[in-house]
């Protein structure tokens, strides 16, 4: 595996980057002022490992962007300014509540020829108003940037873009790094140009992504209250894995996850304890979300750990 800083001296920005890291900065010092605003960055959805420079293929994974859309709104119900950094095309808070068809269906046409309208089915009111009225809070108090990436590389780009933006909120900002970020990739030097042909079978080779905790965590905001997600299928695995990061990175929490029950249960990892949060069938079916307990889970933790600072 190469080293971050070789990553970063071999591959080039995202064309946008320069556009983003200025919504970045420019975001980040409106709410800096503000001594009580705290911050949060969330990563959410999968990275693609593209296999040609002009990329038809690429190596993709599962991550819907479930958990960091869904979470983003608890964040902002616990009054955080949030930078939402996903992957193209995954869930967005608010818009994910309306898959596909789900949306026109909530529609209807008023027909009056050319001044012919449209409104909001009564039976959907109740559904779309009180999801509009937090979008447009949202907004209104510019609570909310979204910054979108598709490949490893950008994401490494913008997250350390993210972090140098962050930095001066020290313990006030909250990183929560839930994207499925690809373990592997096709170092830029070693990929085609062009489409790879169909001639023959072609031999892949995936080299290590560098692990990016470290420097996050040590350089780049070492003050900030750092939250990584830790995804195995193996459940014997998963809080050995969890621990094993904890040491090696230094950082304050994990949220470890099985793929089949991520959406249940989930194990809360810090240096000396763990704890399960487990929704039950009835929590499920009423439309409890397990991002809801464990936002207020990881909003707690961080407001102990600002006050315990101050001591
Ligand atoms: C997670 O574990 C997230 O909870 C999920 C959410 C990706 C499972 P969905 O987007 O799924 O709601 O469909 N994220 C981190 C996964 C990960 O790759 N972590 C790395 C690892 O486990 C460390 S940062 O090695």
């Amino acid at each position: 595996m190469g080293s971050w800083e070789e990553f970063y001296a071999t591959h080039l920005p995202p064309s946008d980057f320069e556009d983003n890291r200025q919504l970045l900065k420019q975001f980040c010092e409106n709410h800096l002022k503000d001594q009580s605003q705290n911050i949060v960055l969330i990563t959410s959805g999968g990275t693609i490992a593209p296999l040609e420079h002009n990329t038809v293929r690429f190596v993709d994974n599962f991550s819907a962007g479930s958990r960091g859309s869904a979470s983003a709104e608890y964040f902002l119900e616990n009054n955080y300014a949030v930078i939402f950094l996903f992957r193209t095309k995954s869930l967005e808070p608010f818009t994910r509540h309306f898959s596909g068809q789900q949306f026109l269906d909530m529609l209807e046409i008023n027909e009056n020829g050319e001044n012919s309208t449209i409104s909001v089915r009564p039976d959907s009111t109740d559904v779309l108003l009180p999801i509009l009225q937090k979008y447009k809070q949202a907004q209104e108090t510019n609570r909310l940037l979204y910054v979108n990436f598709t490949s490893v590389s950008d994401y490494l780009w913008l997250l350390r873009a993210a972090c140098e933006c962050l930095a001066p909120f020290e313990k006030r900002a909250l990183l929560y790094l839930a994207a499925a970020v690809s373990d592997f990739y096709v170092p830029e030097e070693d990929m085609p140009k062009h489409k790879i042909q169909s001639t023959g079978a072609p031999k892949i080779s995936l080299e290590l992504v560098p692990k990016i905790l470290k420097p996050l965590v040590s350089s780049w905001v070492p003050q900030a209250f750092v939250v990584s997600f830790k995804l195995e299928t193996d459940d014997s695995l998963l809080i050995a894995k969890s621990r094993e990061s904890l040491i090696k990175y230094n950082h304050k929490l994990v949220i470890a996850n099985i793929l089949q029950t991520r959406k249940h249960r989930v194990v809360l990892v810090s240096p000396n304890a763990s704890h399960e949060i487990l929704l039950t069938k009835d929590q499920a079916h009423s439309g409890l979300e397990i991002e809801e307990p464990i936002v207020a889970d990881v909003t707690r933790r961080h407001e102990e750990f600002q006050v315990a600072g101050e001591q």
